[in-house]
């Protein structure tokens, strides 16, 4: 259990701990005046594509999960809880192709970020609608984020709209510009020469 692990056994290397919880993105915060026009897109590497619209989305069975977010920038904060939906909830809406081993997290105005297929379907990886008992304010990512938490946080996309399965990994906004492909805290893999 996490919680029985020291604290600073659950504090990755060269990080610092918060109990703020910082806002980090590039661009601007996306503010929804009509969620009807809100959907998730899940195309690439499937038999045939998906688009999940809001109203559907949040008919998903919900769970509660409990993690540590390590950010890139050093600062960590433990015990989160969170509402969201299971990625296998939204993975029973499409059928993968044997060929797909990578994902591509993509949210408003184009920002993107990729990982690995296993990575994306860890039971511990979700689409999270609520943090600390509140729903997630705009500048978090409202209505829904990723939350990948053995991963550096900047691959926990806000504002998510698509997800897309590649055979290939290919580099997102921010791997393109120096950091790590991959991304494990326990691993110091910030820059693409860490
Ligand atoms: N859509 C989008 N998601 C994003 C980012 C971004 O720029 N755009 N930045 C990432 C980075 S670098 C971090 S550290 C976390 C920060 O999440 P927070 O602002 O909720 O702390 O969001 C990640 N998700
Ligand atoms: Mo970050």
């Amino acid at each position: 259990m996490e919680s029985q692990r020291s604290i600073k056994d659950r504090t990755p290397p060269g990080q610092r701990l918060t109990d703020g919880f910082p806002v980090l993105h590039h661009g601007d915060v996306p503010h929804y005046r009509d969620l009807s026009k809100w959907d998730l897109k899940i195309f690439g590497q499937v038999e045939q594509q998906a688009v999940i619209p809001y109203d559907e989305f949040m008919k998903l069975p919900r769970r509660e999960y409990g993690n540590d977010i390590h950010c890139v920038t050093t600062w960590s904060k433990l015990d989160n809880v969170w509402e969201g939906f299971p990625v296998a909830a939204v993975m029973e809406r499409v059928k993968l192709k044997p060929e797909a081993k990578f994902v591509m997290l993509h949210a408003e105005q184009g920002w993107t970020t990729n990982l690995p297929l296993a990575d994306f379907l860890r039971d511990t990886s979700f689409f999270g609608i609520k943090h600390n008992g509140a729903e997630l304010t705009p500048e978090h990512g409202y209505p829904v984020r990723m939350v990948v938490p053995h991963l550096y946080f900047w691959k926990s996309a806000k504002w998510l709209r698509g997800i897309e399965f590649m055979v290939k990994d290919k580099p997102g906004f921010w791997e393109r510009n120096g950091y790590h492909m991959y991304g494990d805290p326990w691993q110091s893999q910030r820059y693409d020469f860490d």
